[in-house]
């Protein structure tokens, strides 16, 4: 019997303890053994042997439920210890996200207009012909059409190349006076380091009455909303052509990096062109079947204007989710 005392006593483990437990005093176990092989003895010496086994039995049962208690405290204390946590470790963190700086940008922008009593309107990104080219003046075959490639869909429809079609829907579907601003997505067949297939446009209309709408209105405005987005920089305007606008003007700044004298970004021009603008063409008018009234409208390109505050050389490195690119402008 002595083994059993030493095995209870070597028991490193509860699993282990139990295999001993179903040697001993399991059916098939060394007790039940010894109690058989008791029968086979003779009659004188039973009752001593009966009584040795059963001072073996109580004392083996006395010594594996104290050994068990023992293993099983240590083991609930290293599964205790395995699961401990360090309330003093930092725990993992959660990056807190940021409004692109295209976004930014945008609401700067959107920001402006809505003070000078803009209403800001939104339509969808897919169009159809009529109002991102027809109504612009834009027929089929107009040679201007080459710079606003776009992406087609069956039925005339298309991916719009500015955000125009949505002054063209609030003009169809509500009198005039008109004083709006349409930001969003546009897309054009385009792709270097200054275009890319899909770029944000802000575009403003303001429509009253034949006489009341100016080309001096125009100017005051976008003189003042450039000042606030760039700060104390010179103003100046270009006769151009658009064909939704007549007379038309591209709007340039004095260099944001040079001041004027002439750098690389400017081409030494001193000069850099932010804008488009116009007095609405009576074509425009026409097709929206508007009369008497005047108009001017303008357009501008988000990324354009986020590269120039944010000094940002190529405009596709706007759209590679550069993690560290974007962490810049939060
Ligand atoms: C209506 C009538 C006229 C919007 C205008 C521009 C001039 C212009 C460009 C700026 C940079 C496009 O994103 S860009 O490449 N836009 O120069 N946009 S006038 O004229 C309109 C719009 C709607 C009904």
């Amino acid at each position: 019997m002595k083994e059993w005392y030493d095995a209870i006593k070597e028991a490193q483990s509860v699993e282990k303890l139990e295999d001993i437990r179903i040697s001993v005093f399991g059916k098939k176990g060394v007790l039940a053994d010894e109690f058989a092989k008791m029968k086979s003895a003779p009659d004188n010496e039973k009752s001593q042997i009966a009584k040795e086994l059963n001072t073996h039995k109580n004392e083996l049962m006395n010594e594996f439920t104290a050994k068990k208690i023992i293993l099983q405290t240590e083991e609930l204390k290293r599964a205790m210890m395995a699961e401990a946590i360090d309330v003093s470790l930092y725990g993992s963190q959660s990056q807190a996200g940021a409004l692109h700086p295209v976004m930014q940008t945008m609401d700067r922008i959107v920001e402006y207009f809505s003070s000078m009593n803009f209403a800001v309107k939104t339509g969808t990104m897919v169009e159809d012909d009529f109002n991102n080219f027809e109504a612009l003046n834009l027929p089929k075959y107009h040679p201007a059409r080459d710079m606003q490639d776009t992406f087609y869909f069956k039925d005339e429809m298309l991916l719009r190349t500015h955000t125009s079609p949505v002054q063209i829907r609030t003009m169809m579907s509500t009198k005039p006076p008109i004083r709006m601003i349409a930001p969003g997505a546009v897309f054009r067949r385009d792709y270097d380091i200054t275009h890319t297939p899909m770029f944000h446009q802000v575009e403003g209309l303001v429509v009253d009455e034949e006489g009341k709408v100016s080309f001096a209105n125009l100017k005051y405005i976008l003189e003042d909303f450039l000042k606030y987005m760039f700060g104390d920089v010179e103003v100046r305007f270009r006769p151009s052509f658009f064909p939704f606008t007549e007379p038309s003007a591209e709007v340039d700044i004095s260099c944001v990096f040079c001041k004027g004298q002439g750098c690389r970004v400017c081409s030494q021009t001193g000069w850099l062109e932010v804008l488009g603008c116009g007095i609405v063409d009576p074509n425009v008018f026409k097709a929206v079947k508007y009369k008497n009234v005047s108009g001017y409208a303008f357009g501008l390109g988000v990324e354009r204007f986020a590269m120039l505050i944010h000094q940002i050389g190529d405009l596709r490195s706007l759209f590679e989710g550069d993690i560290k690119l974007l962490e810049q402008f939060q």
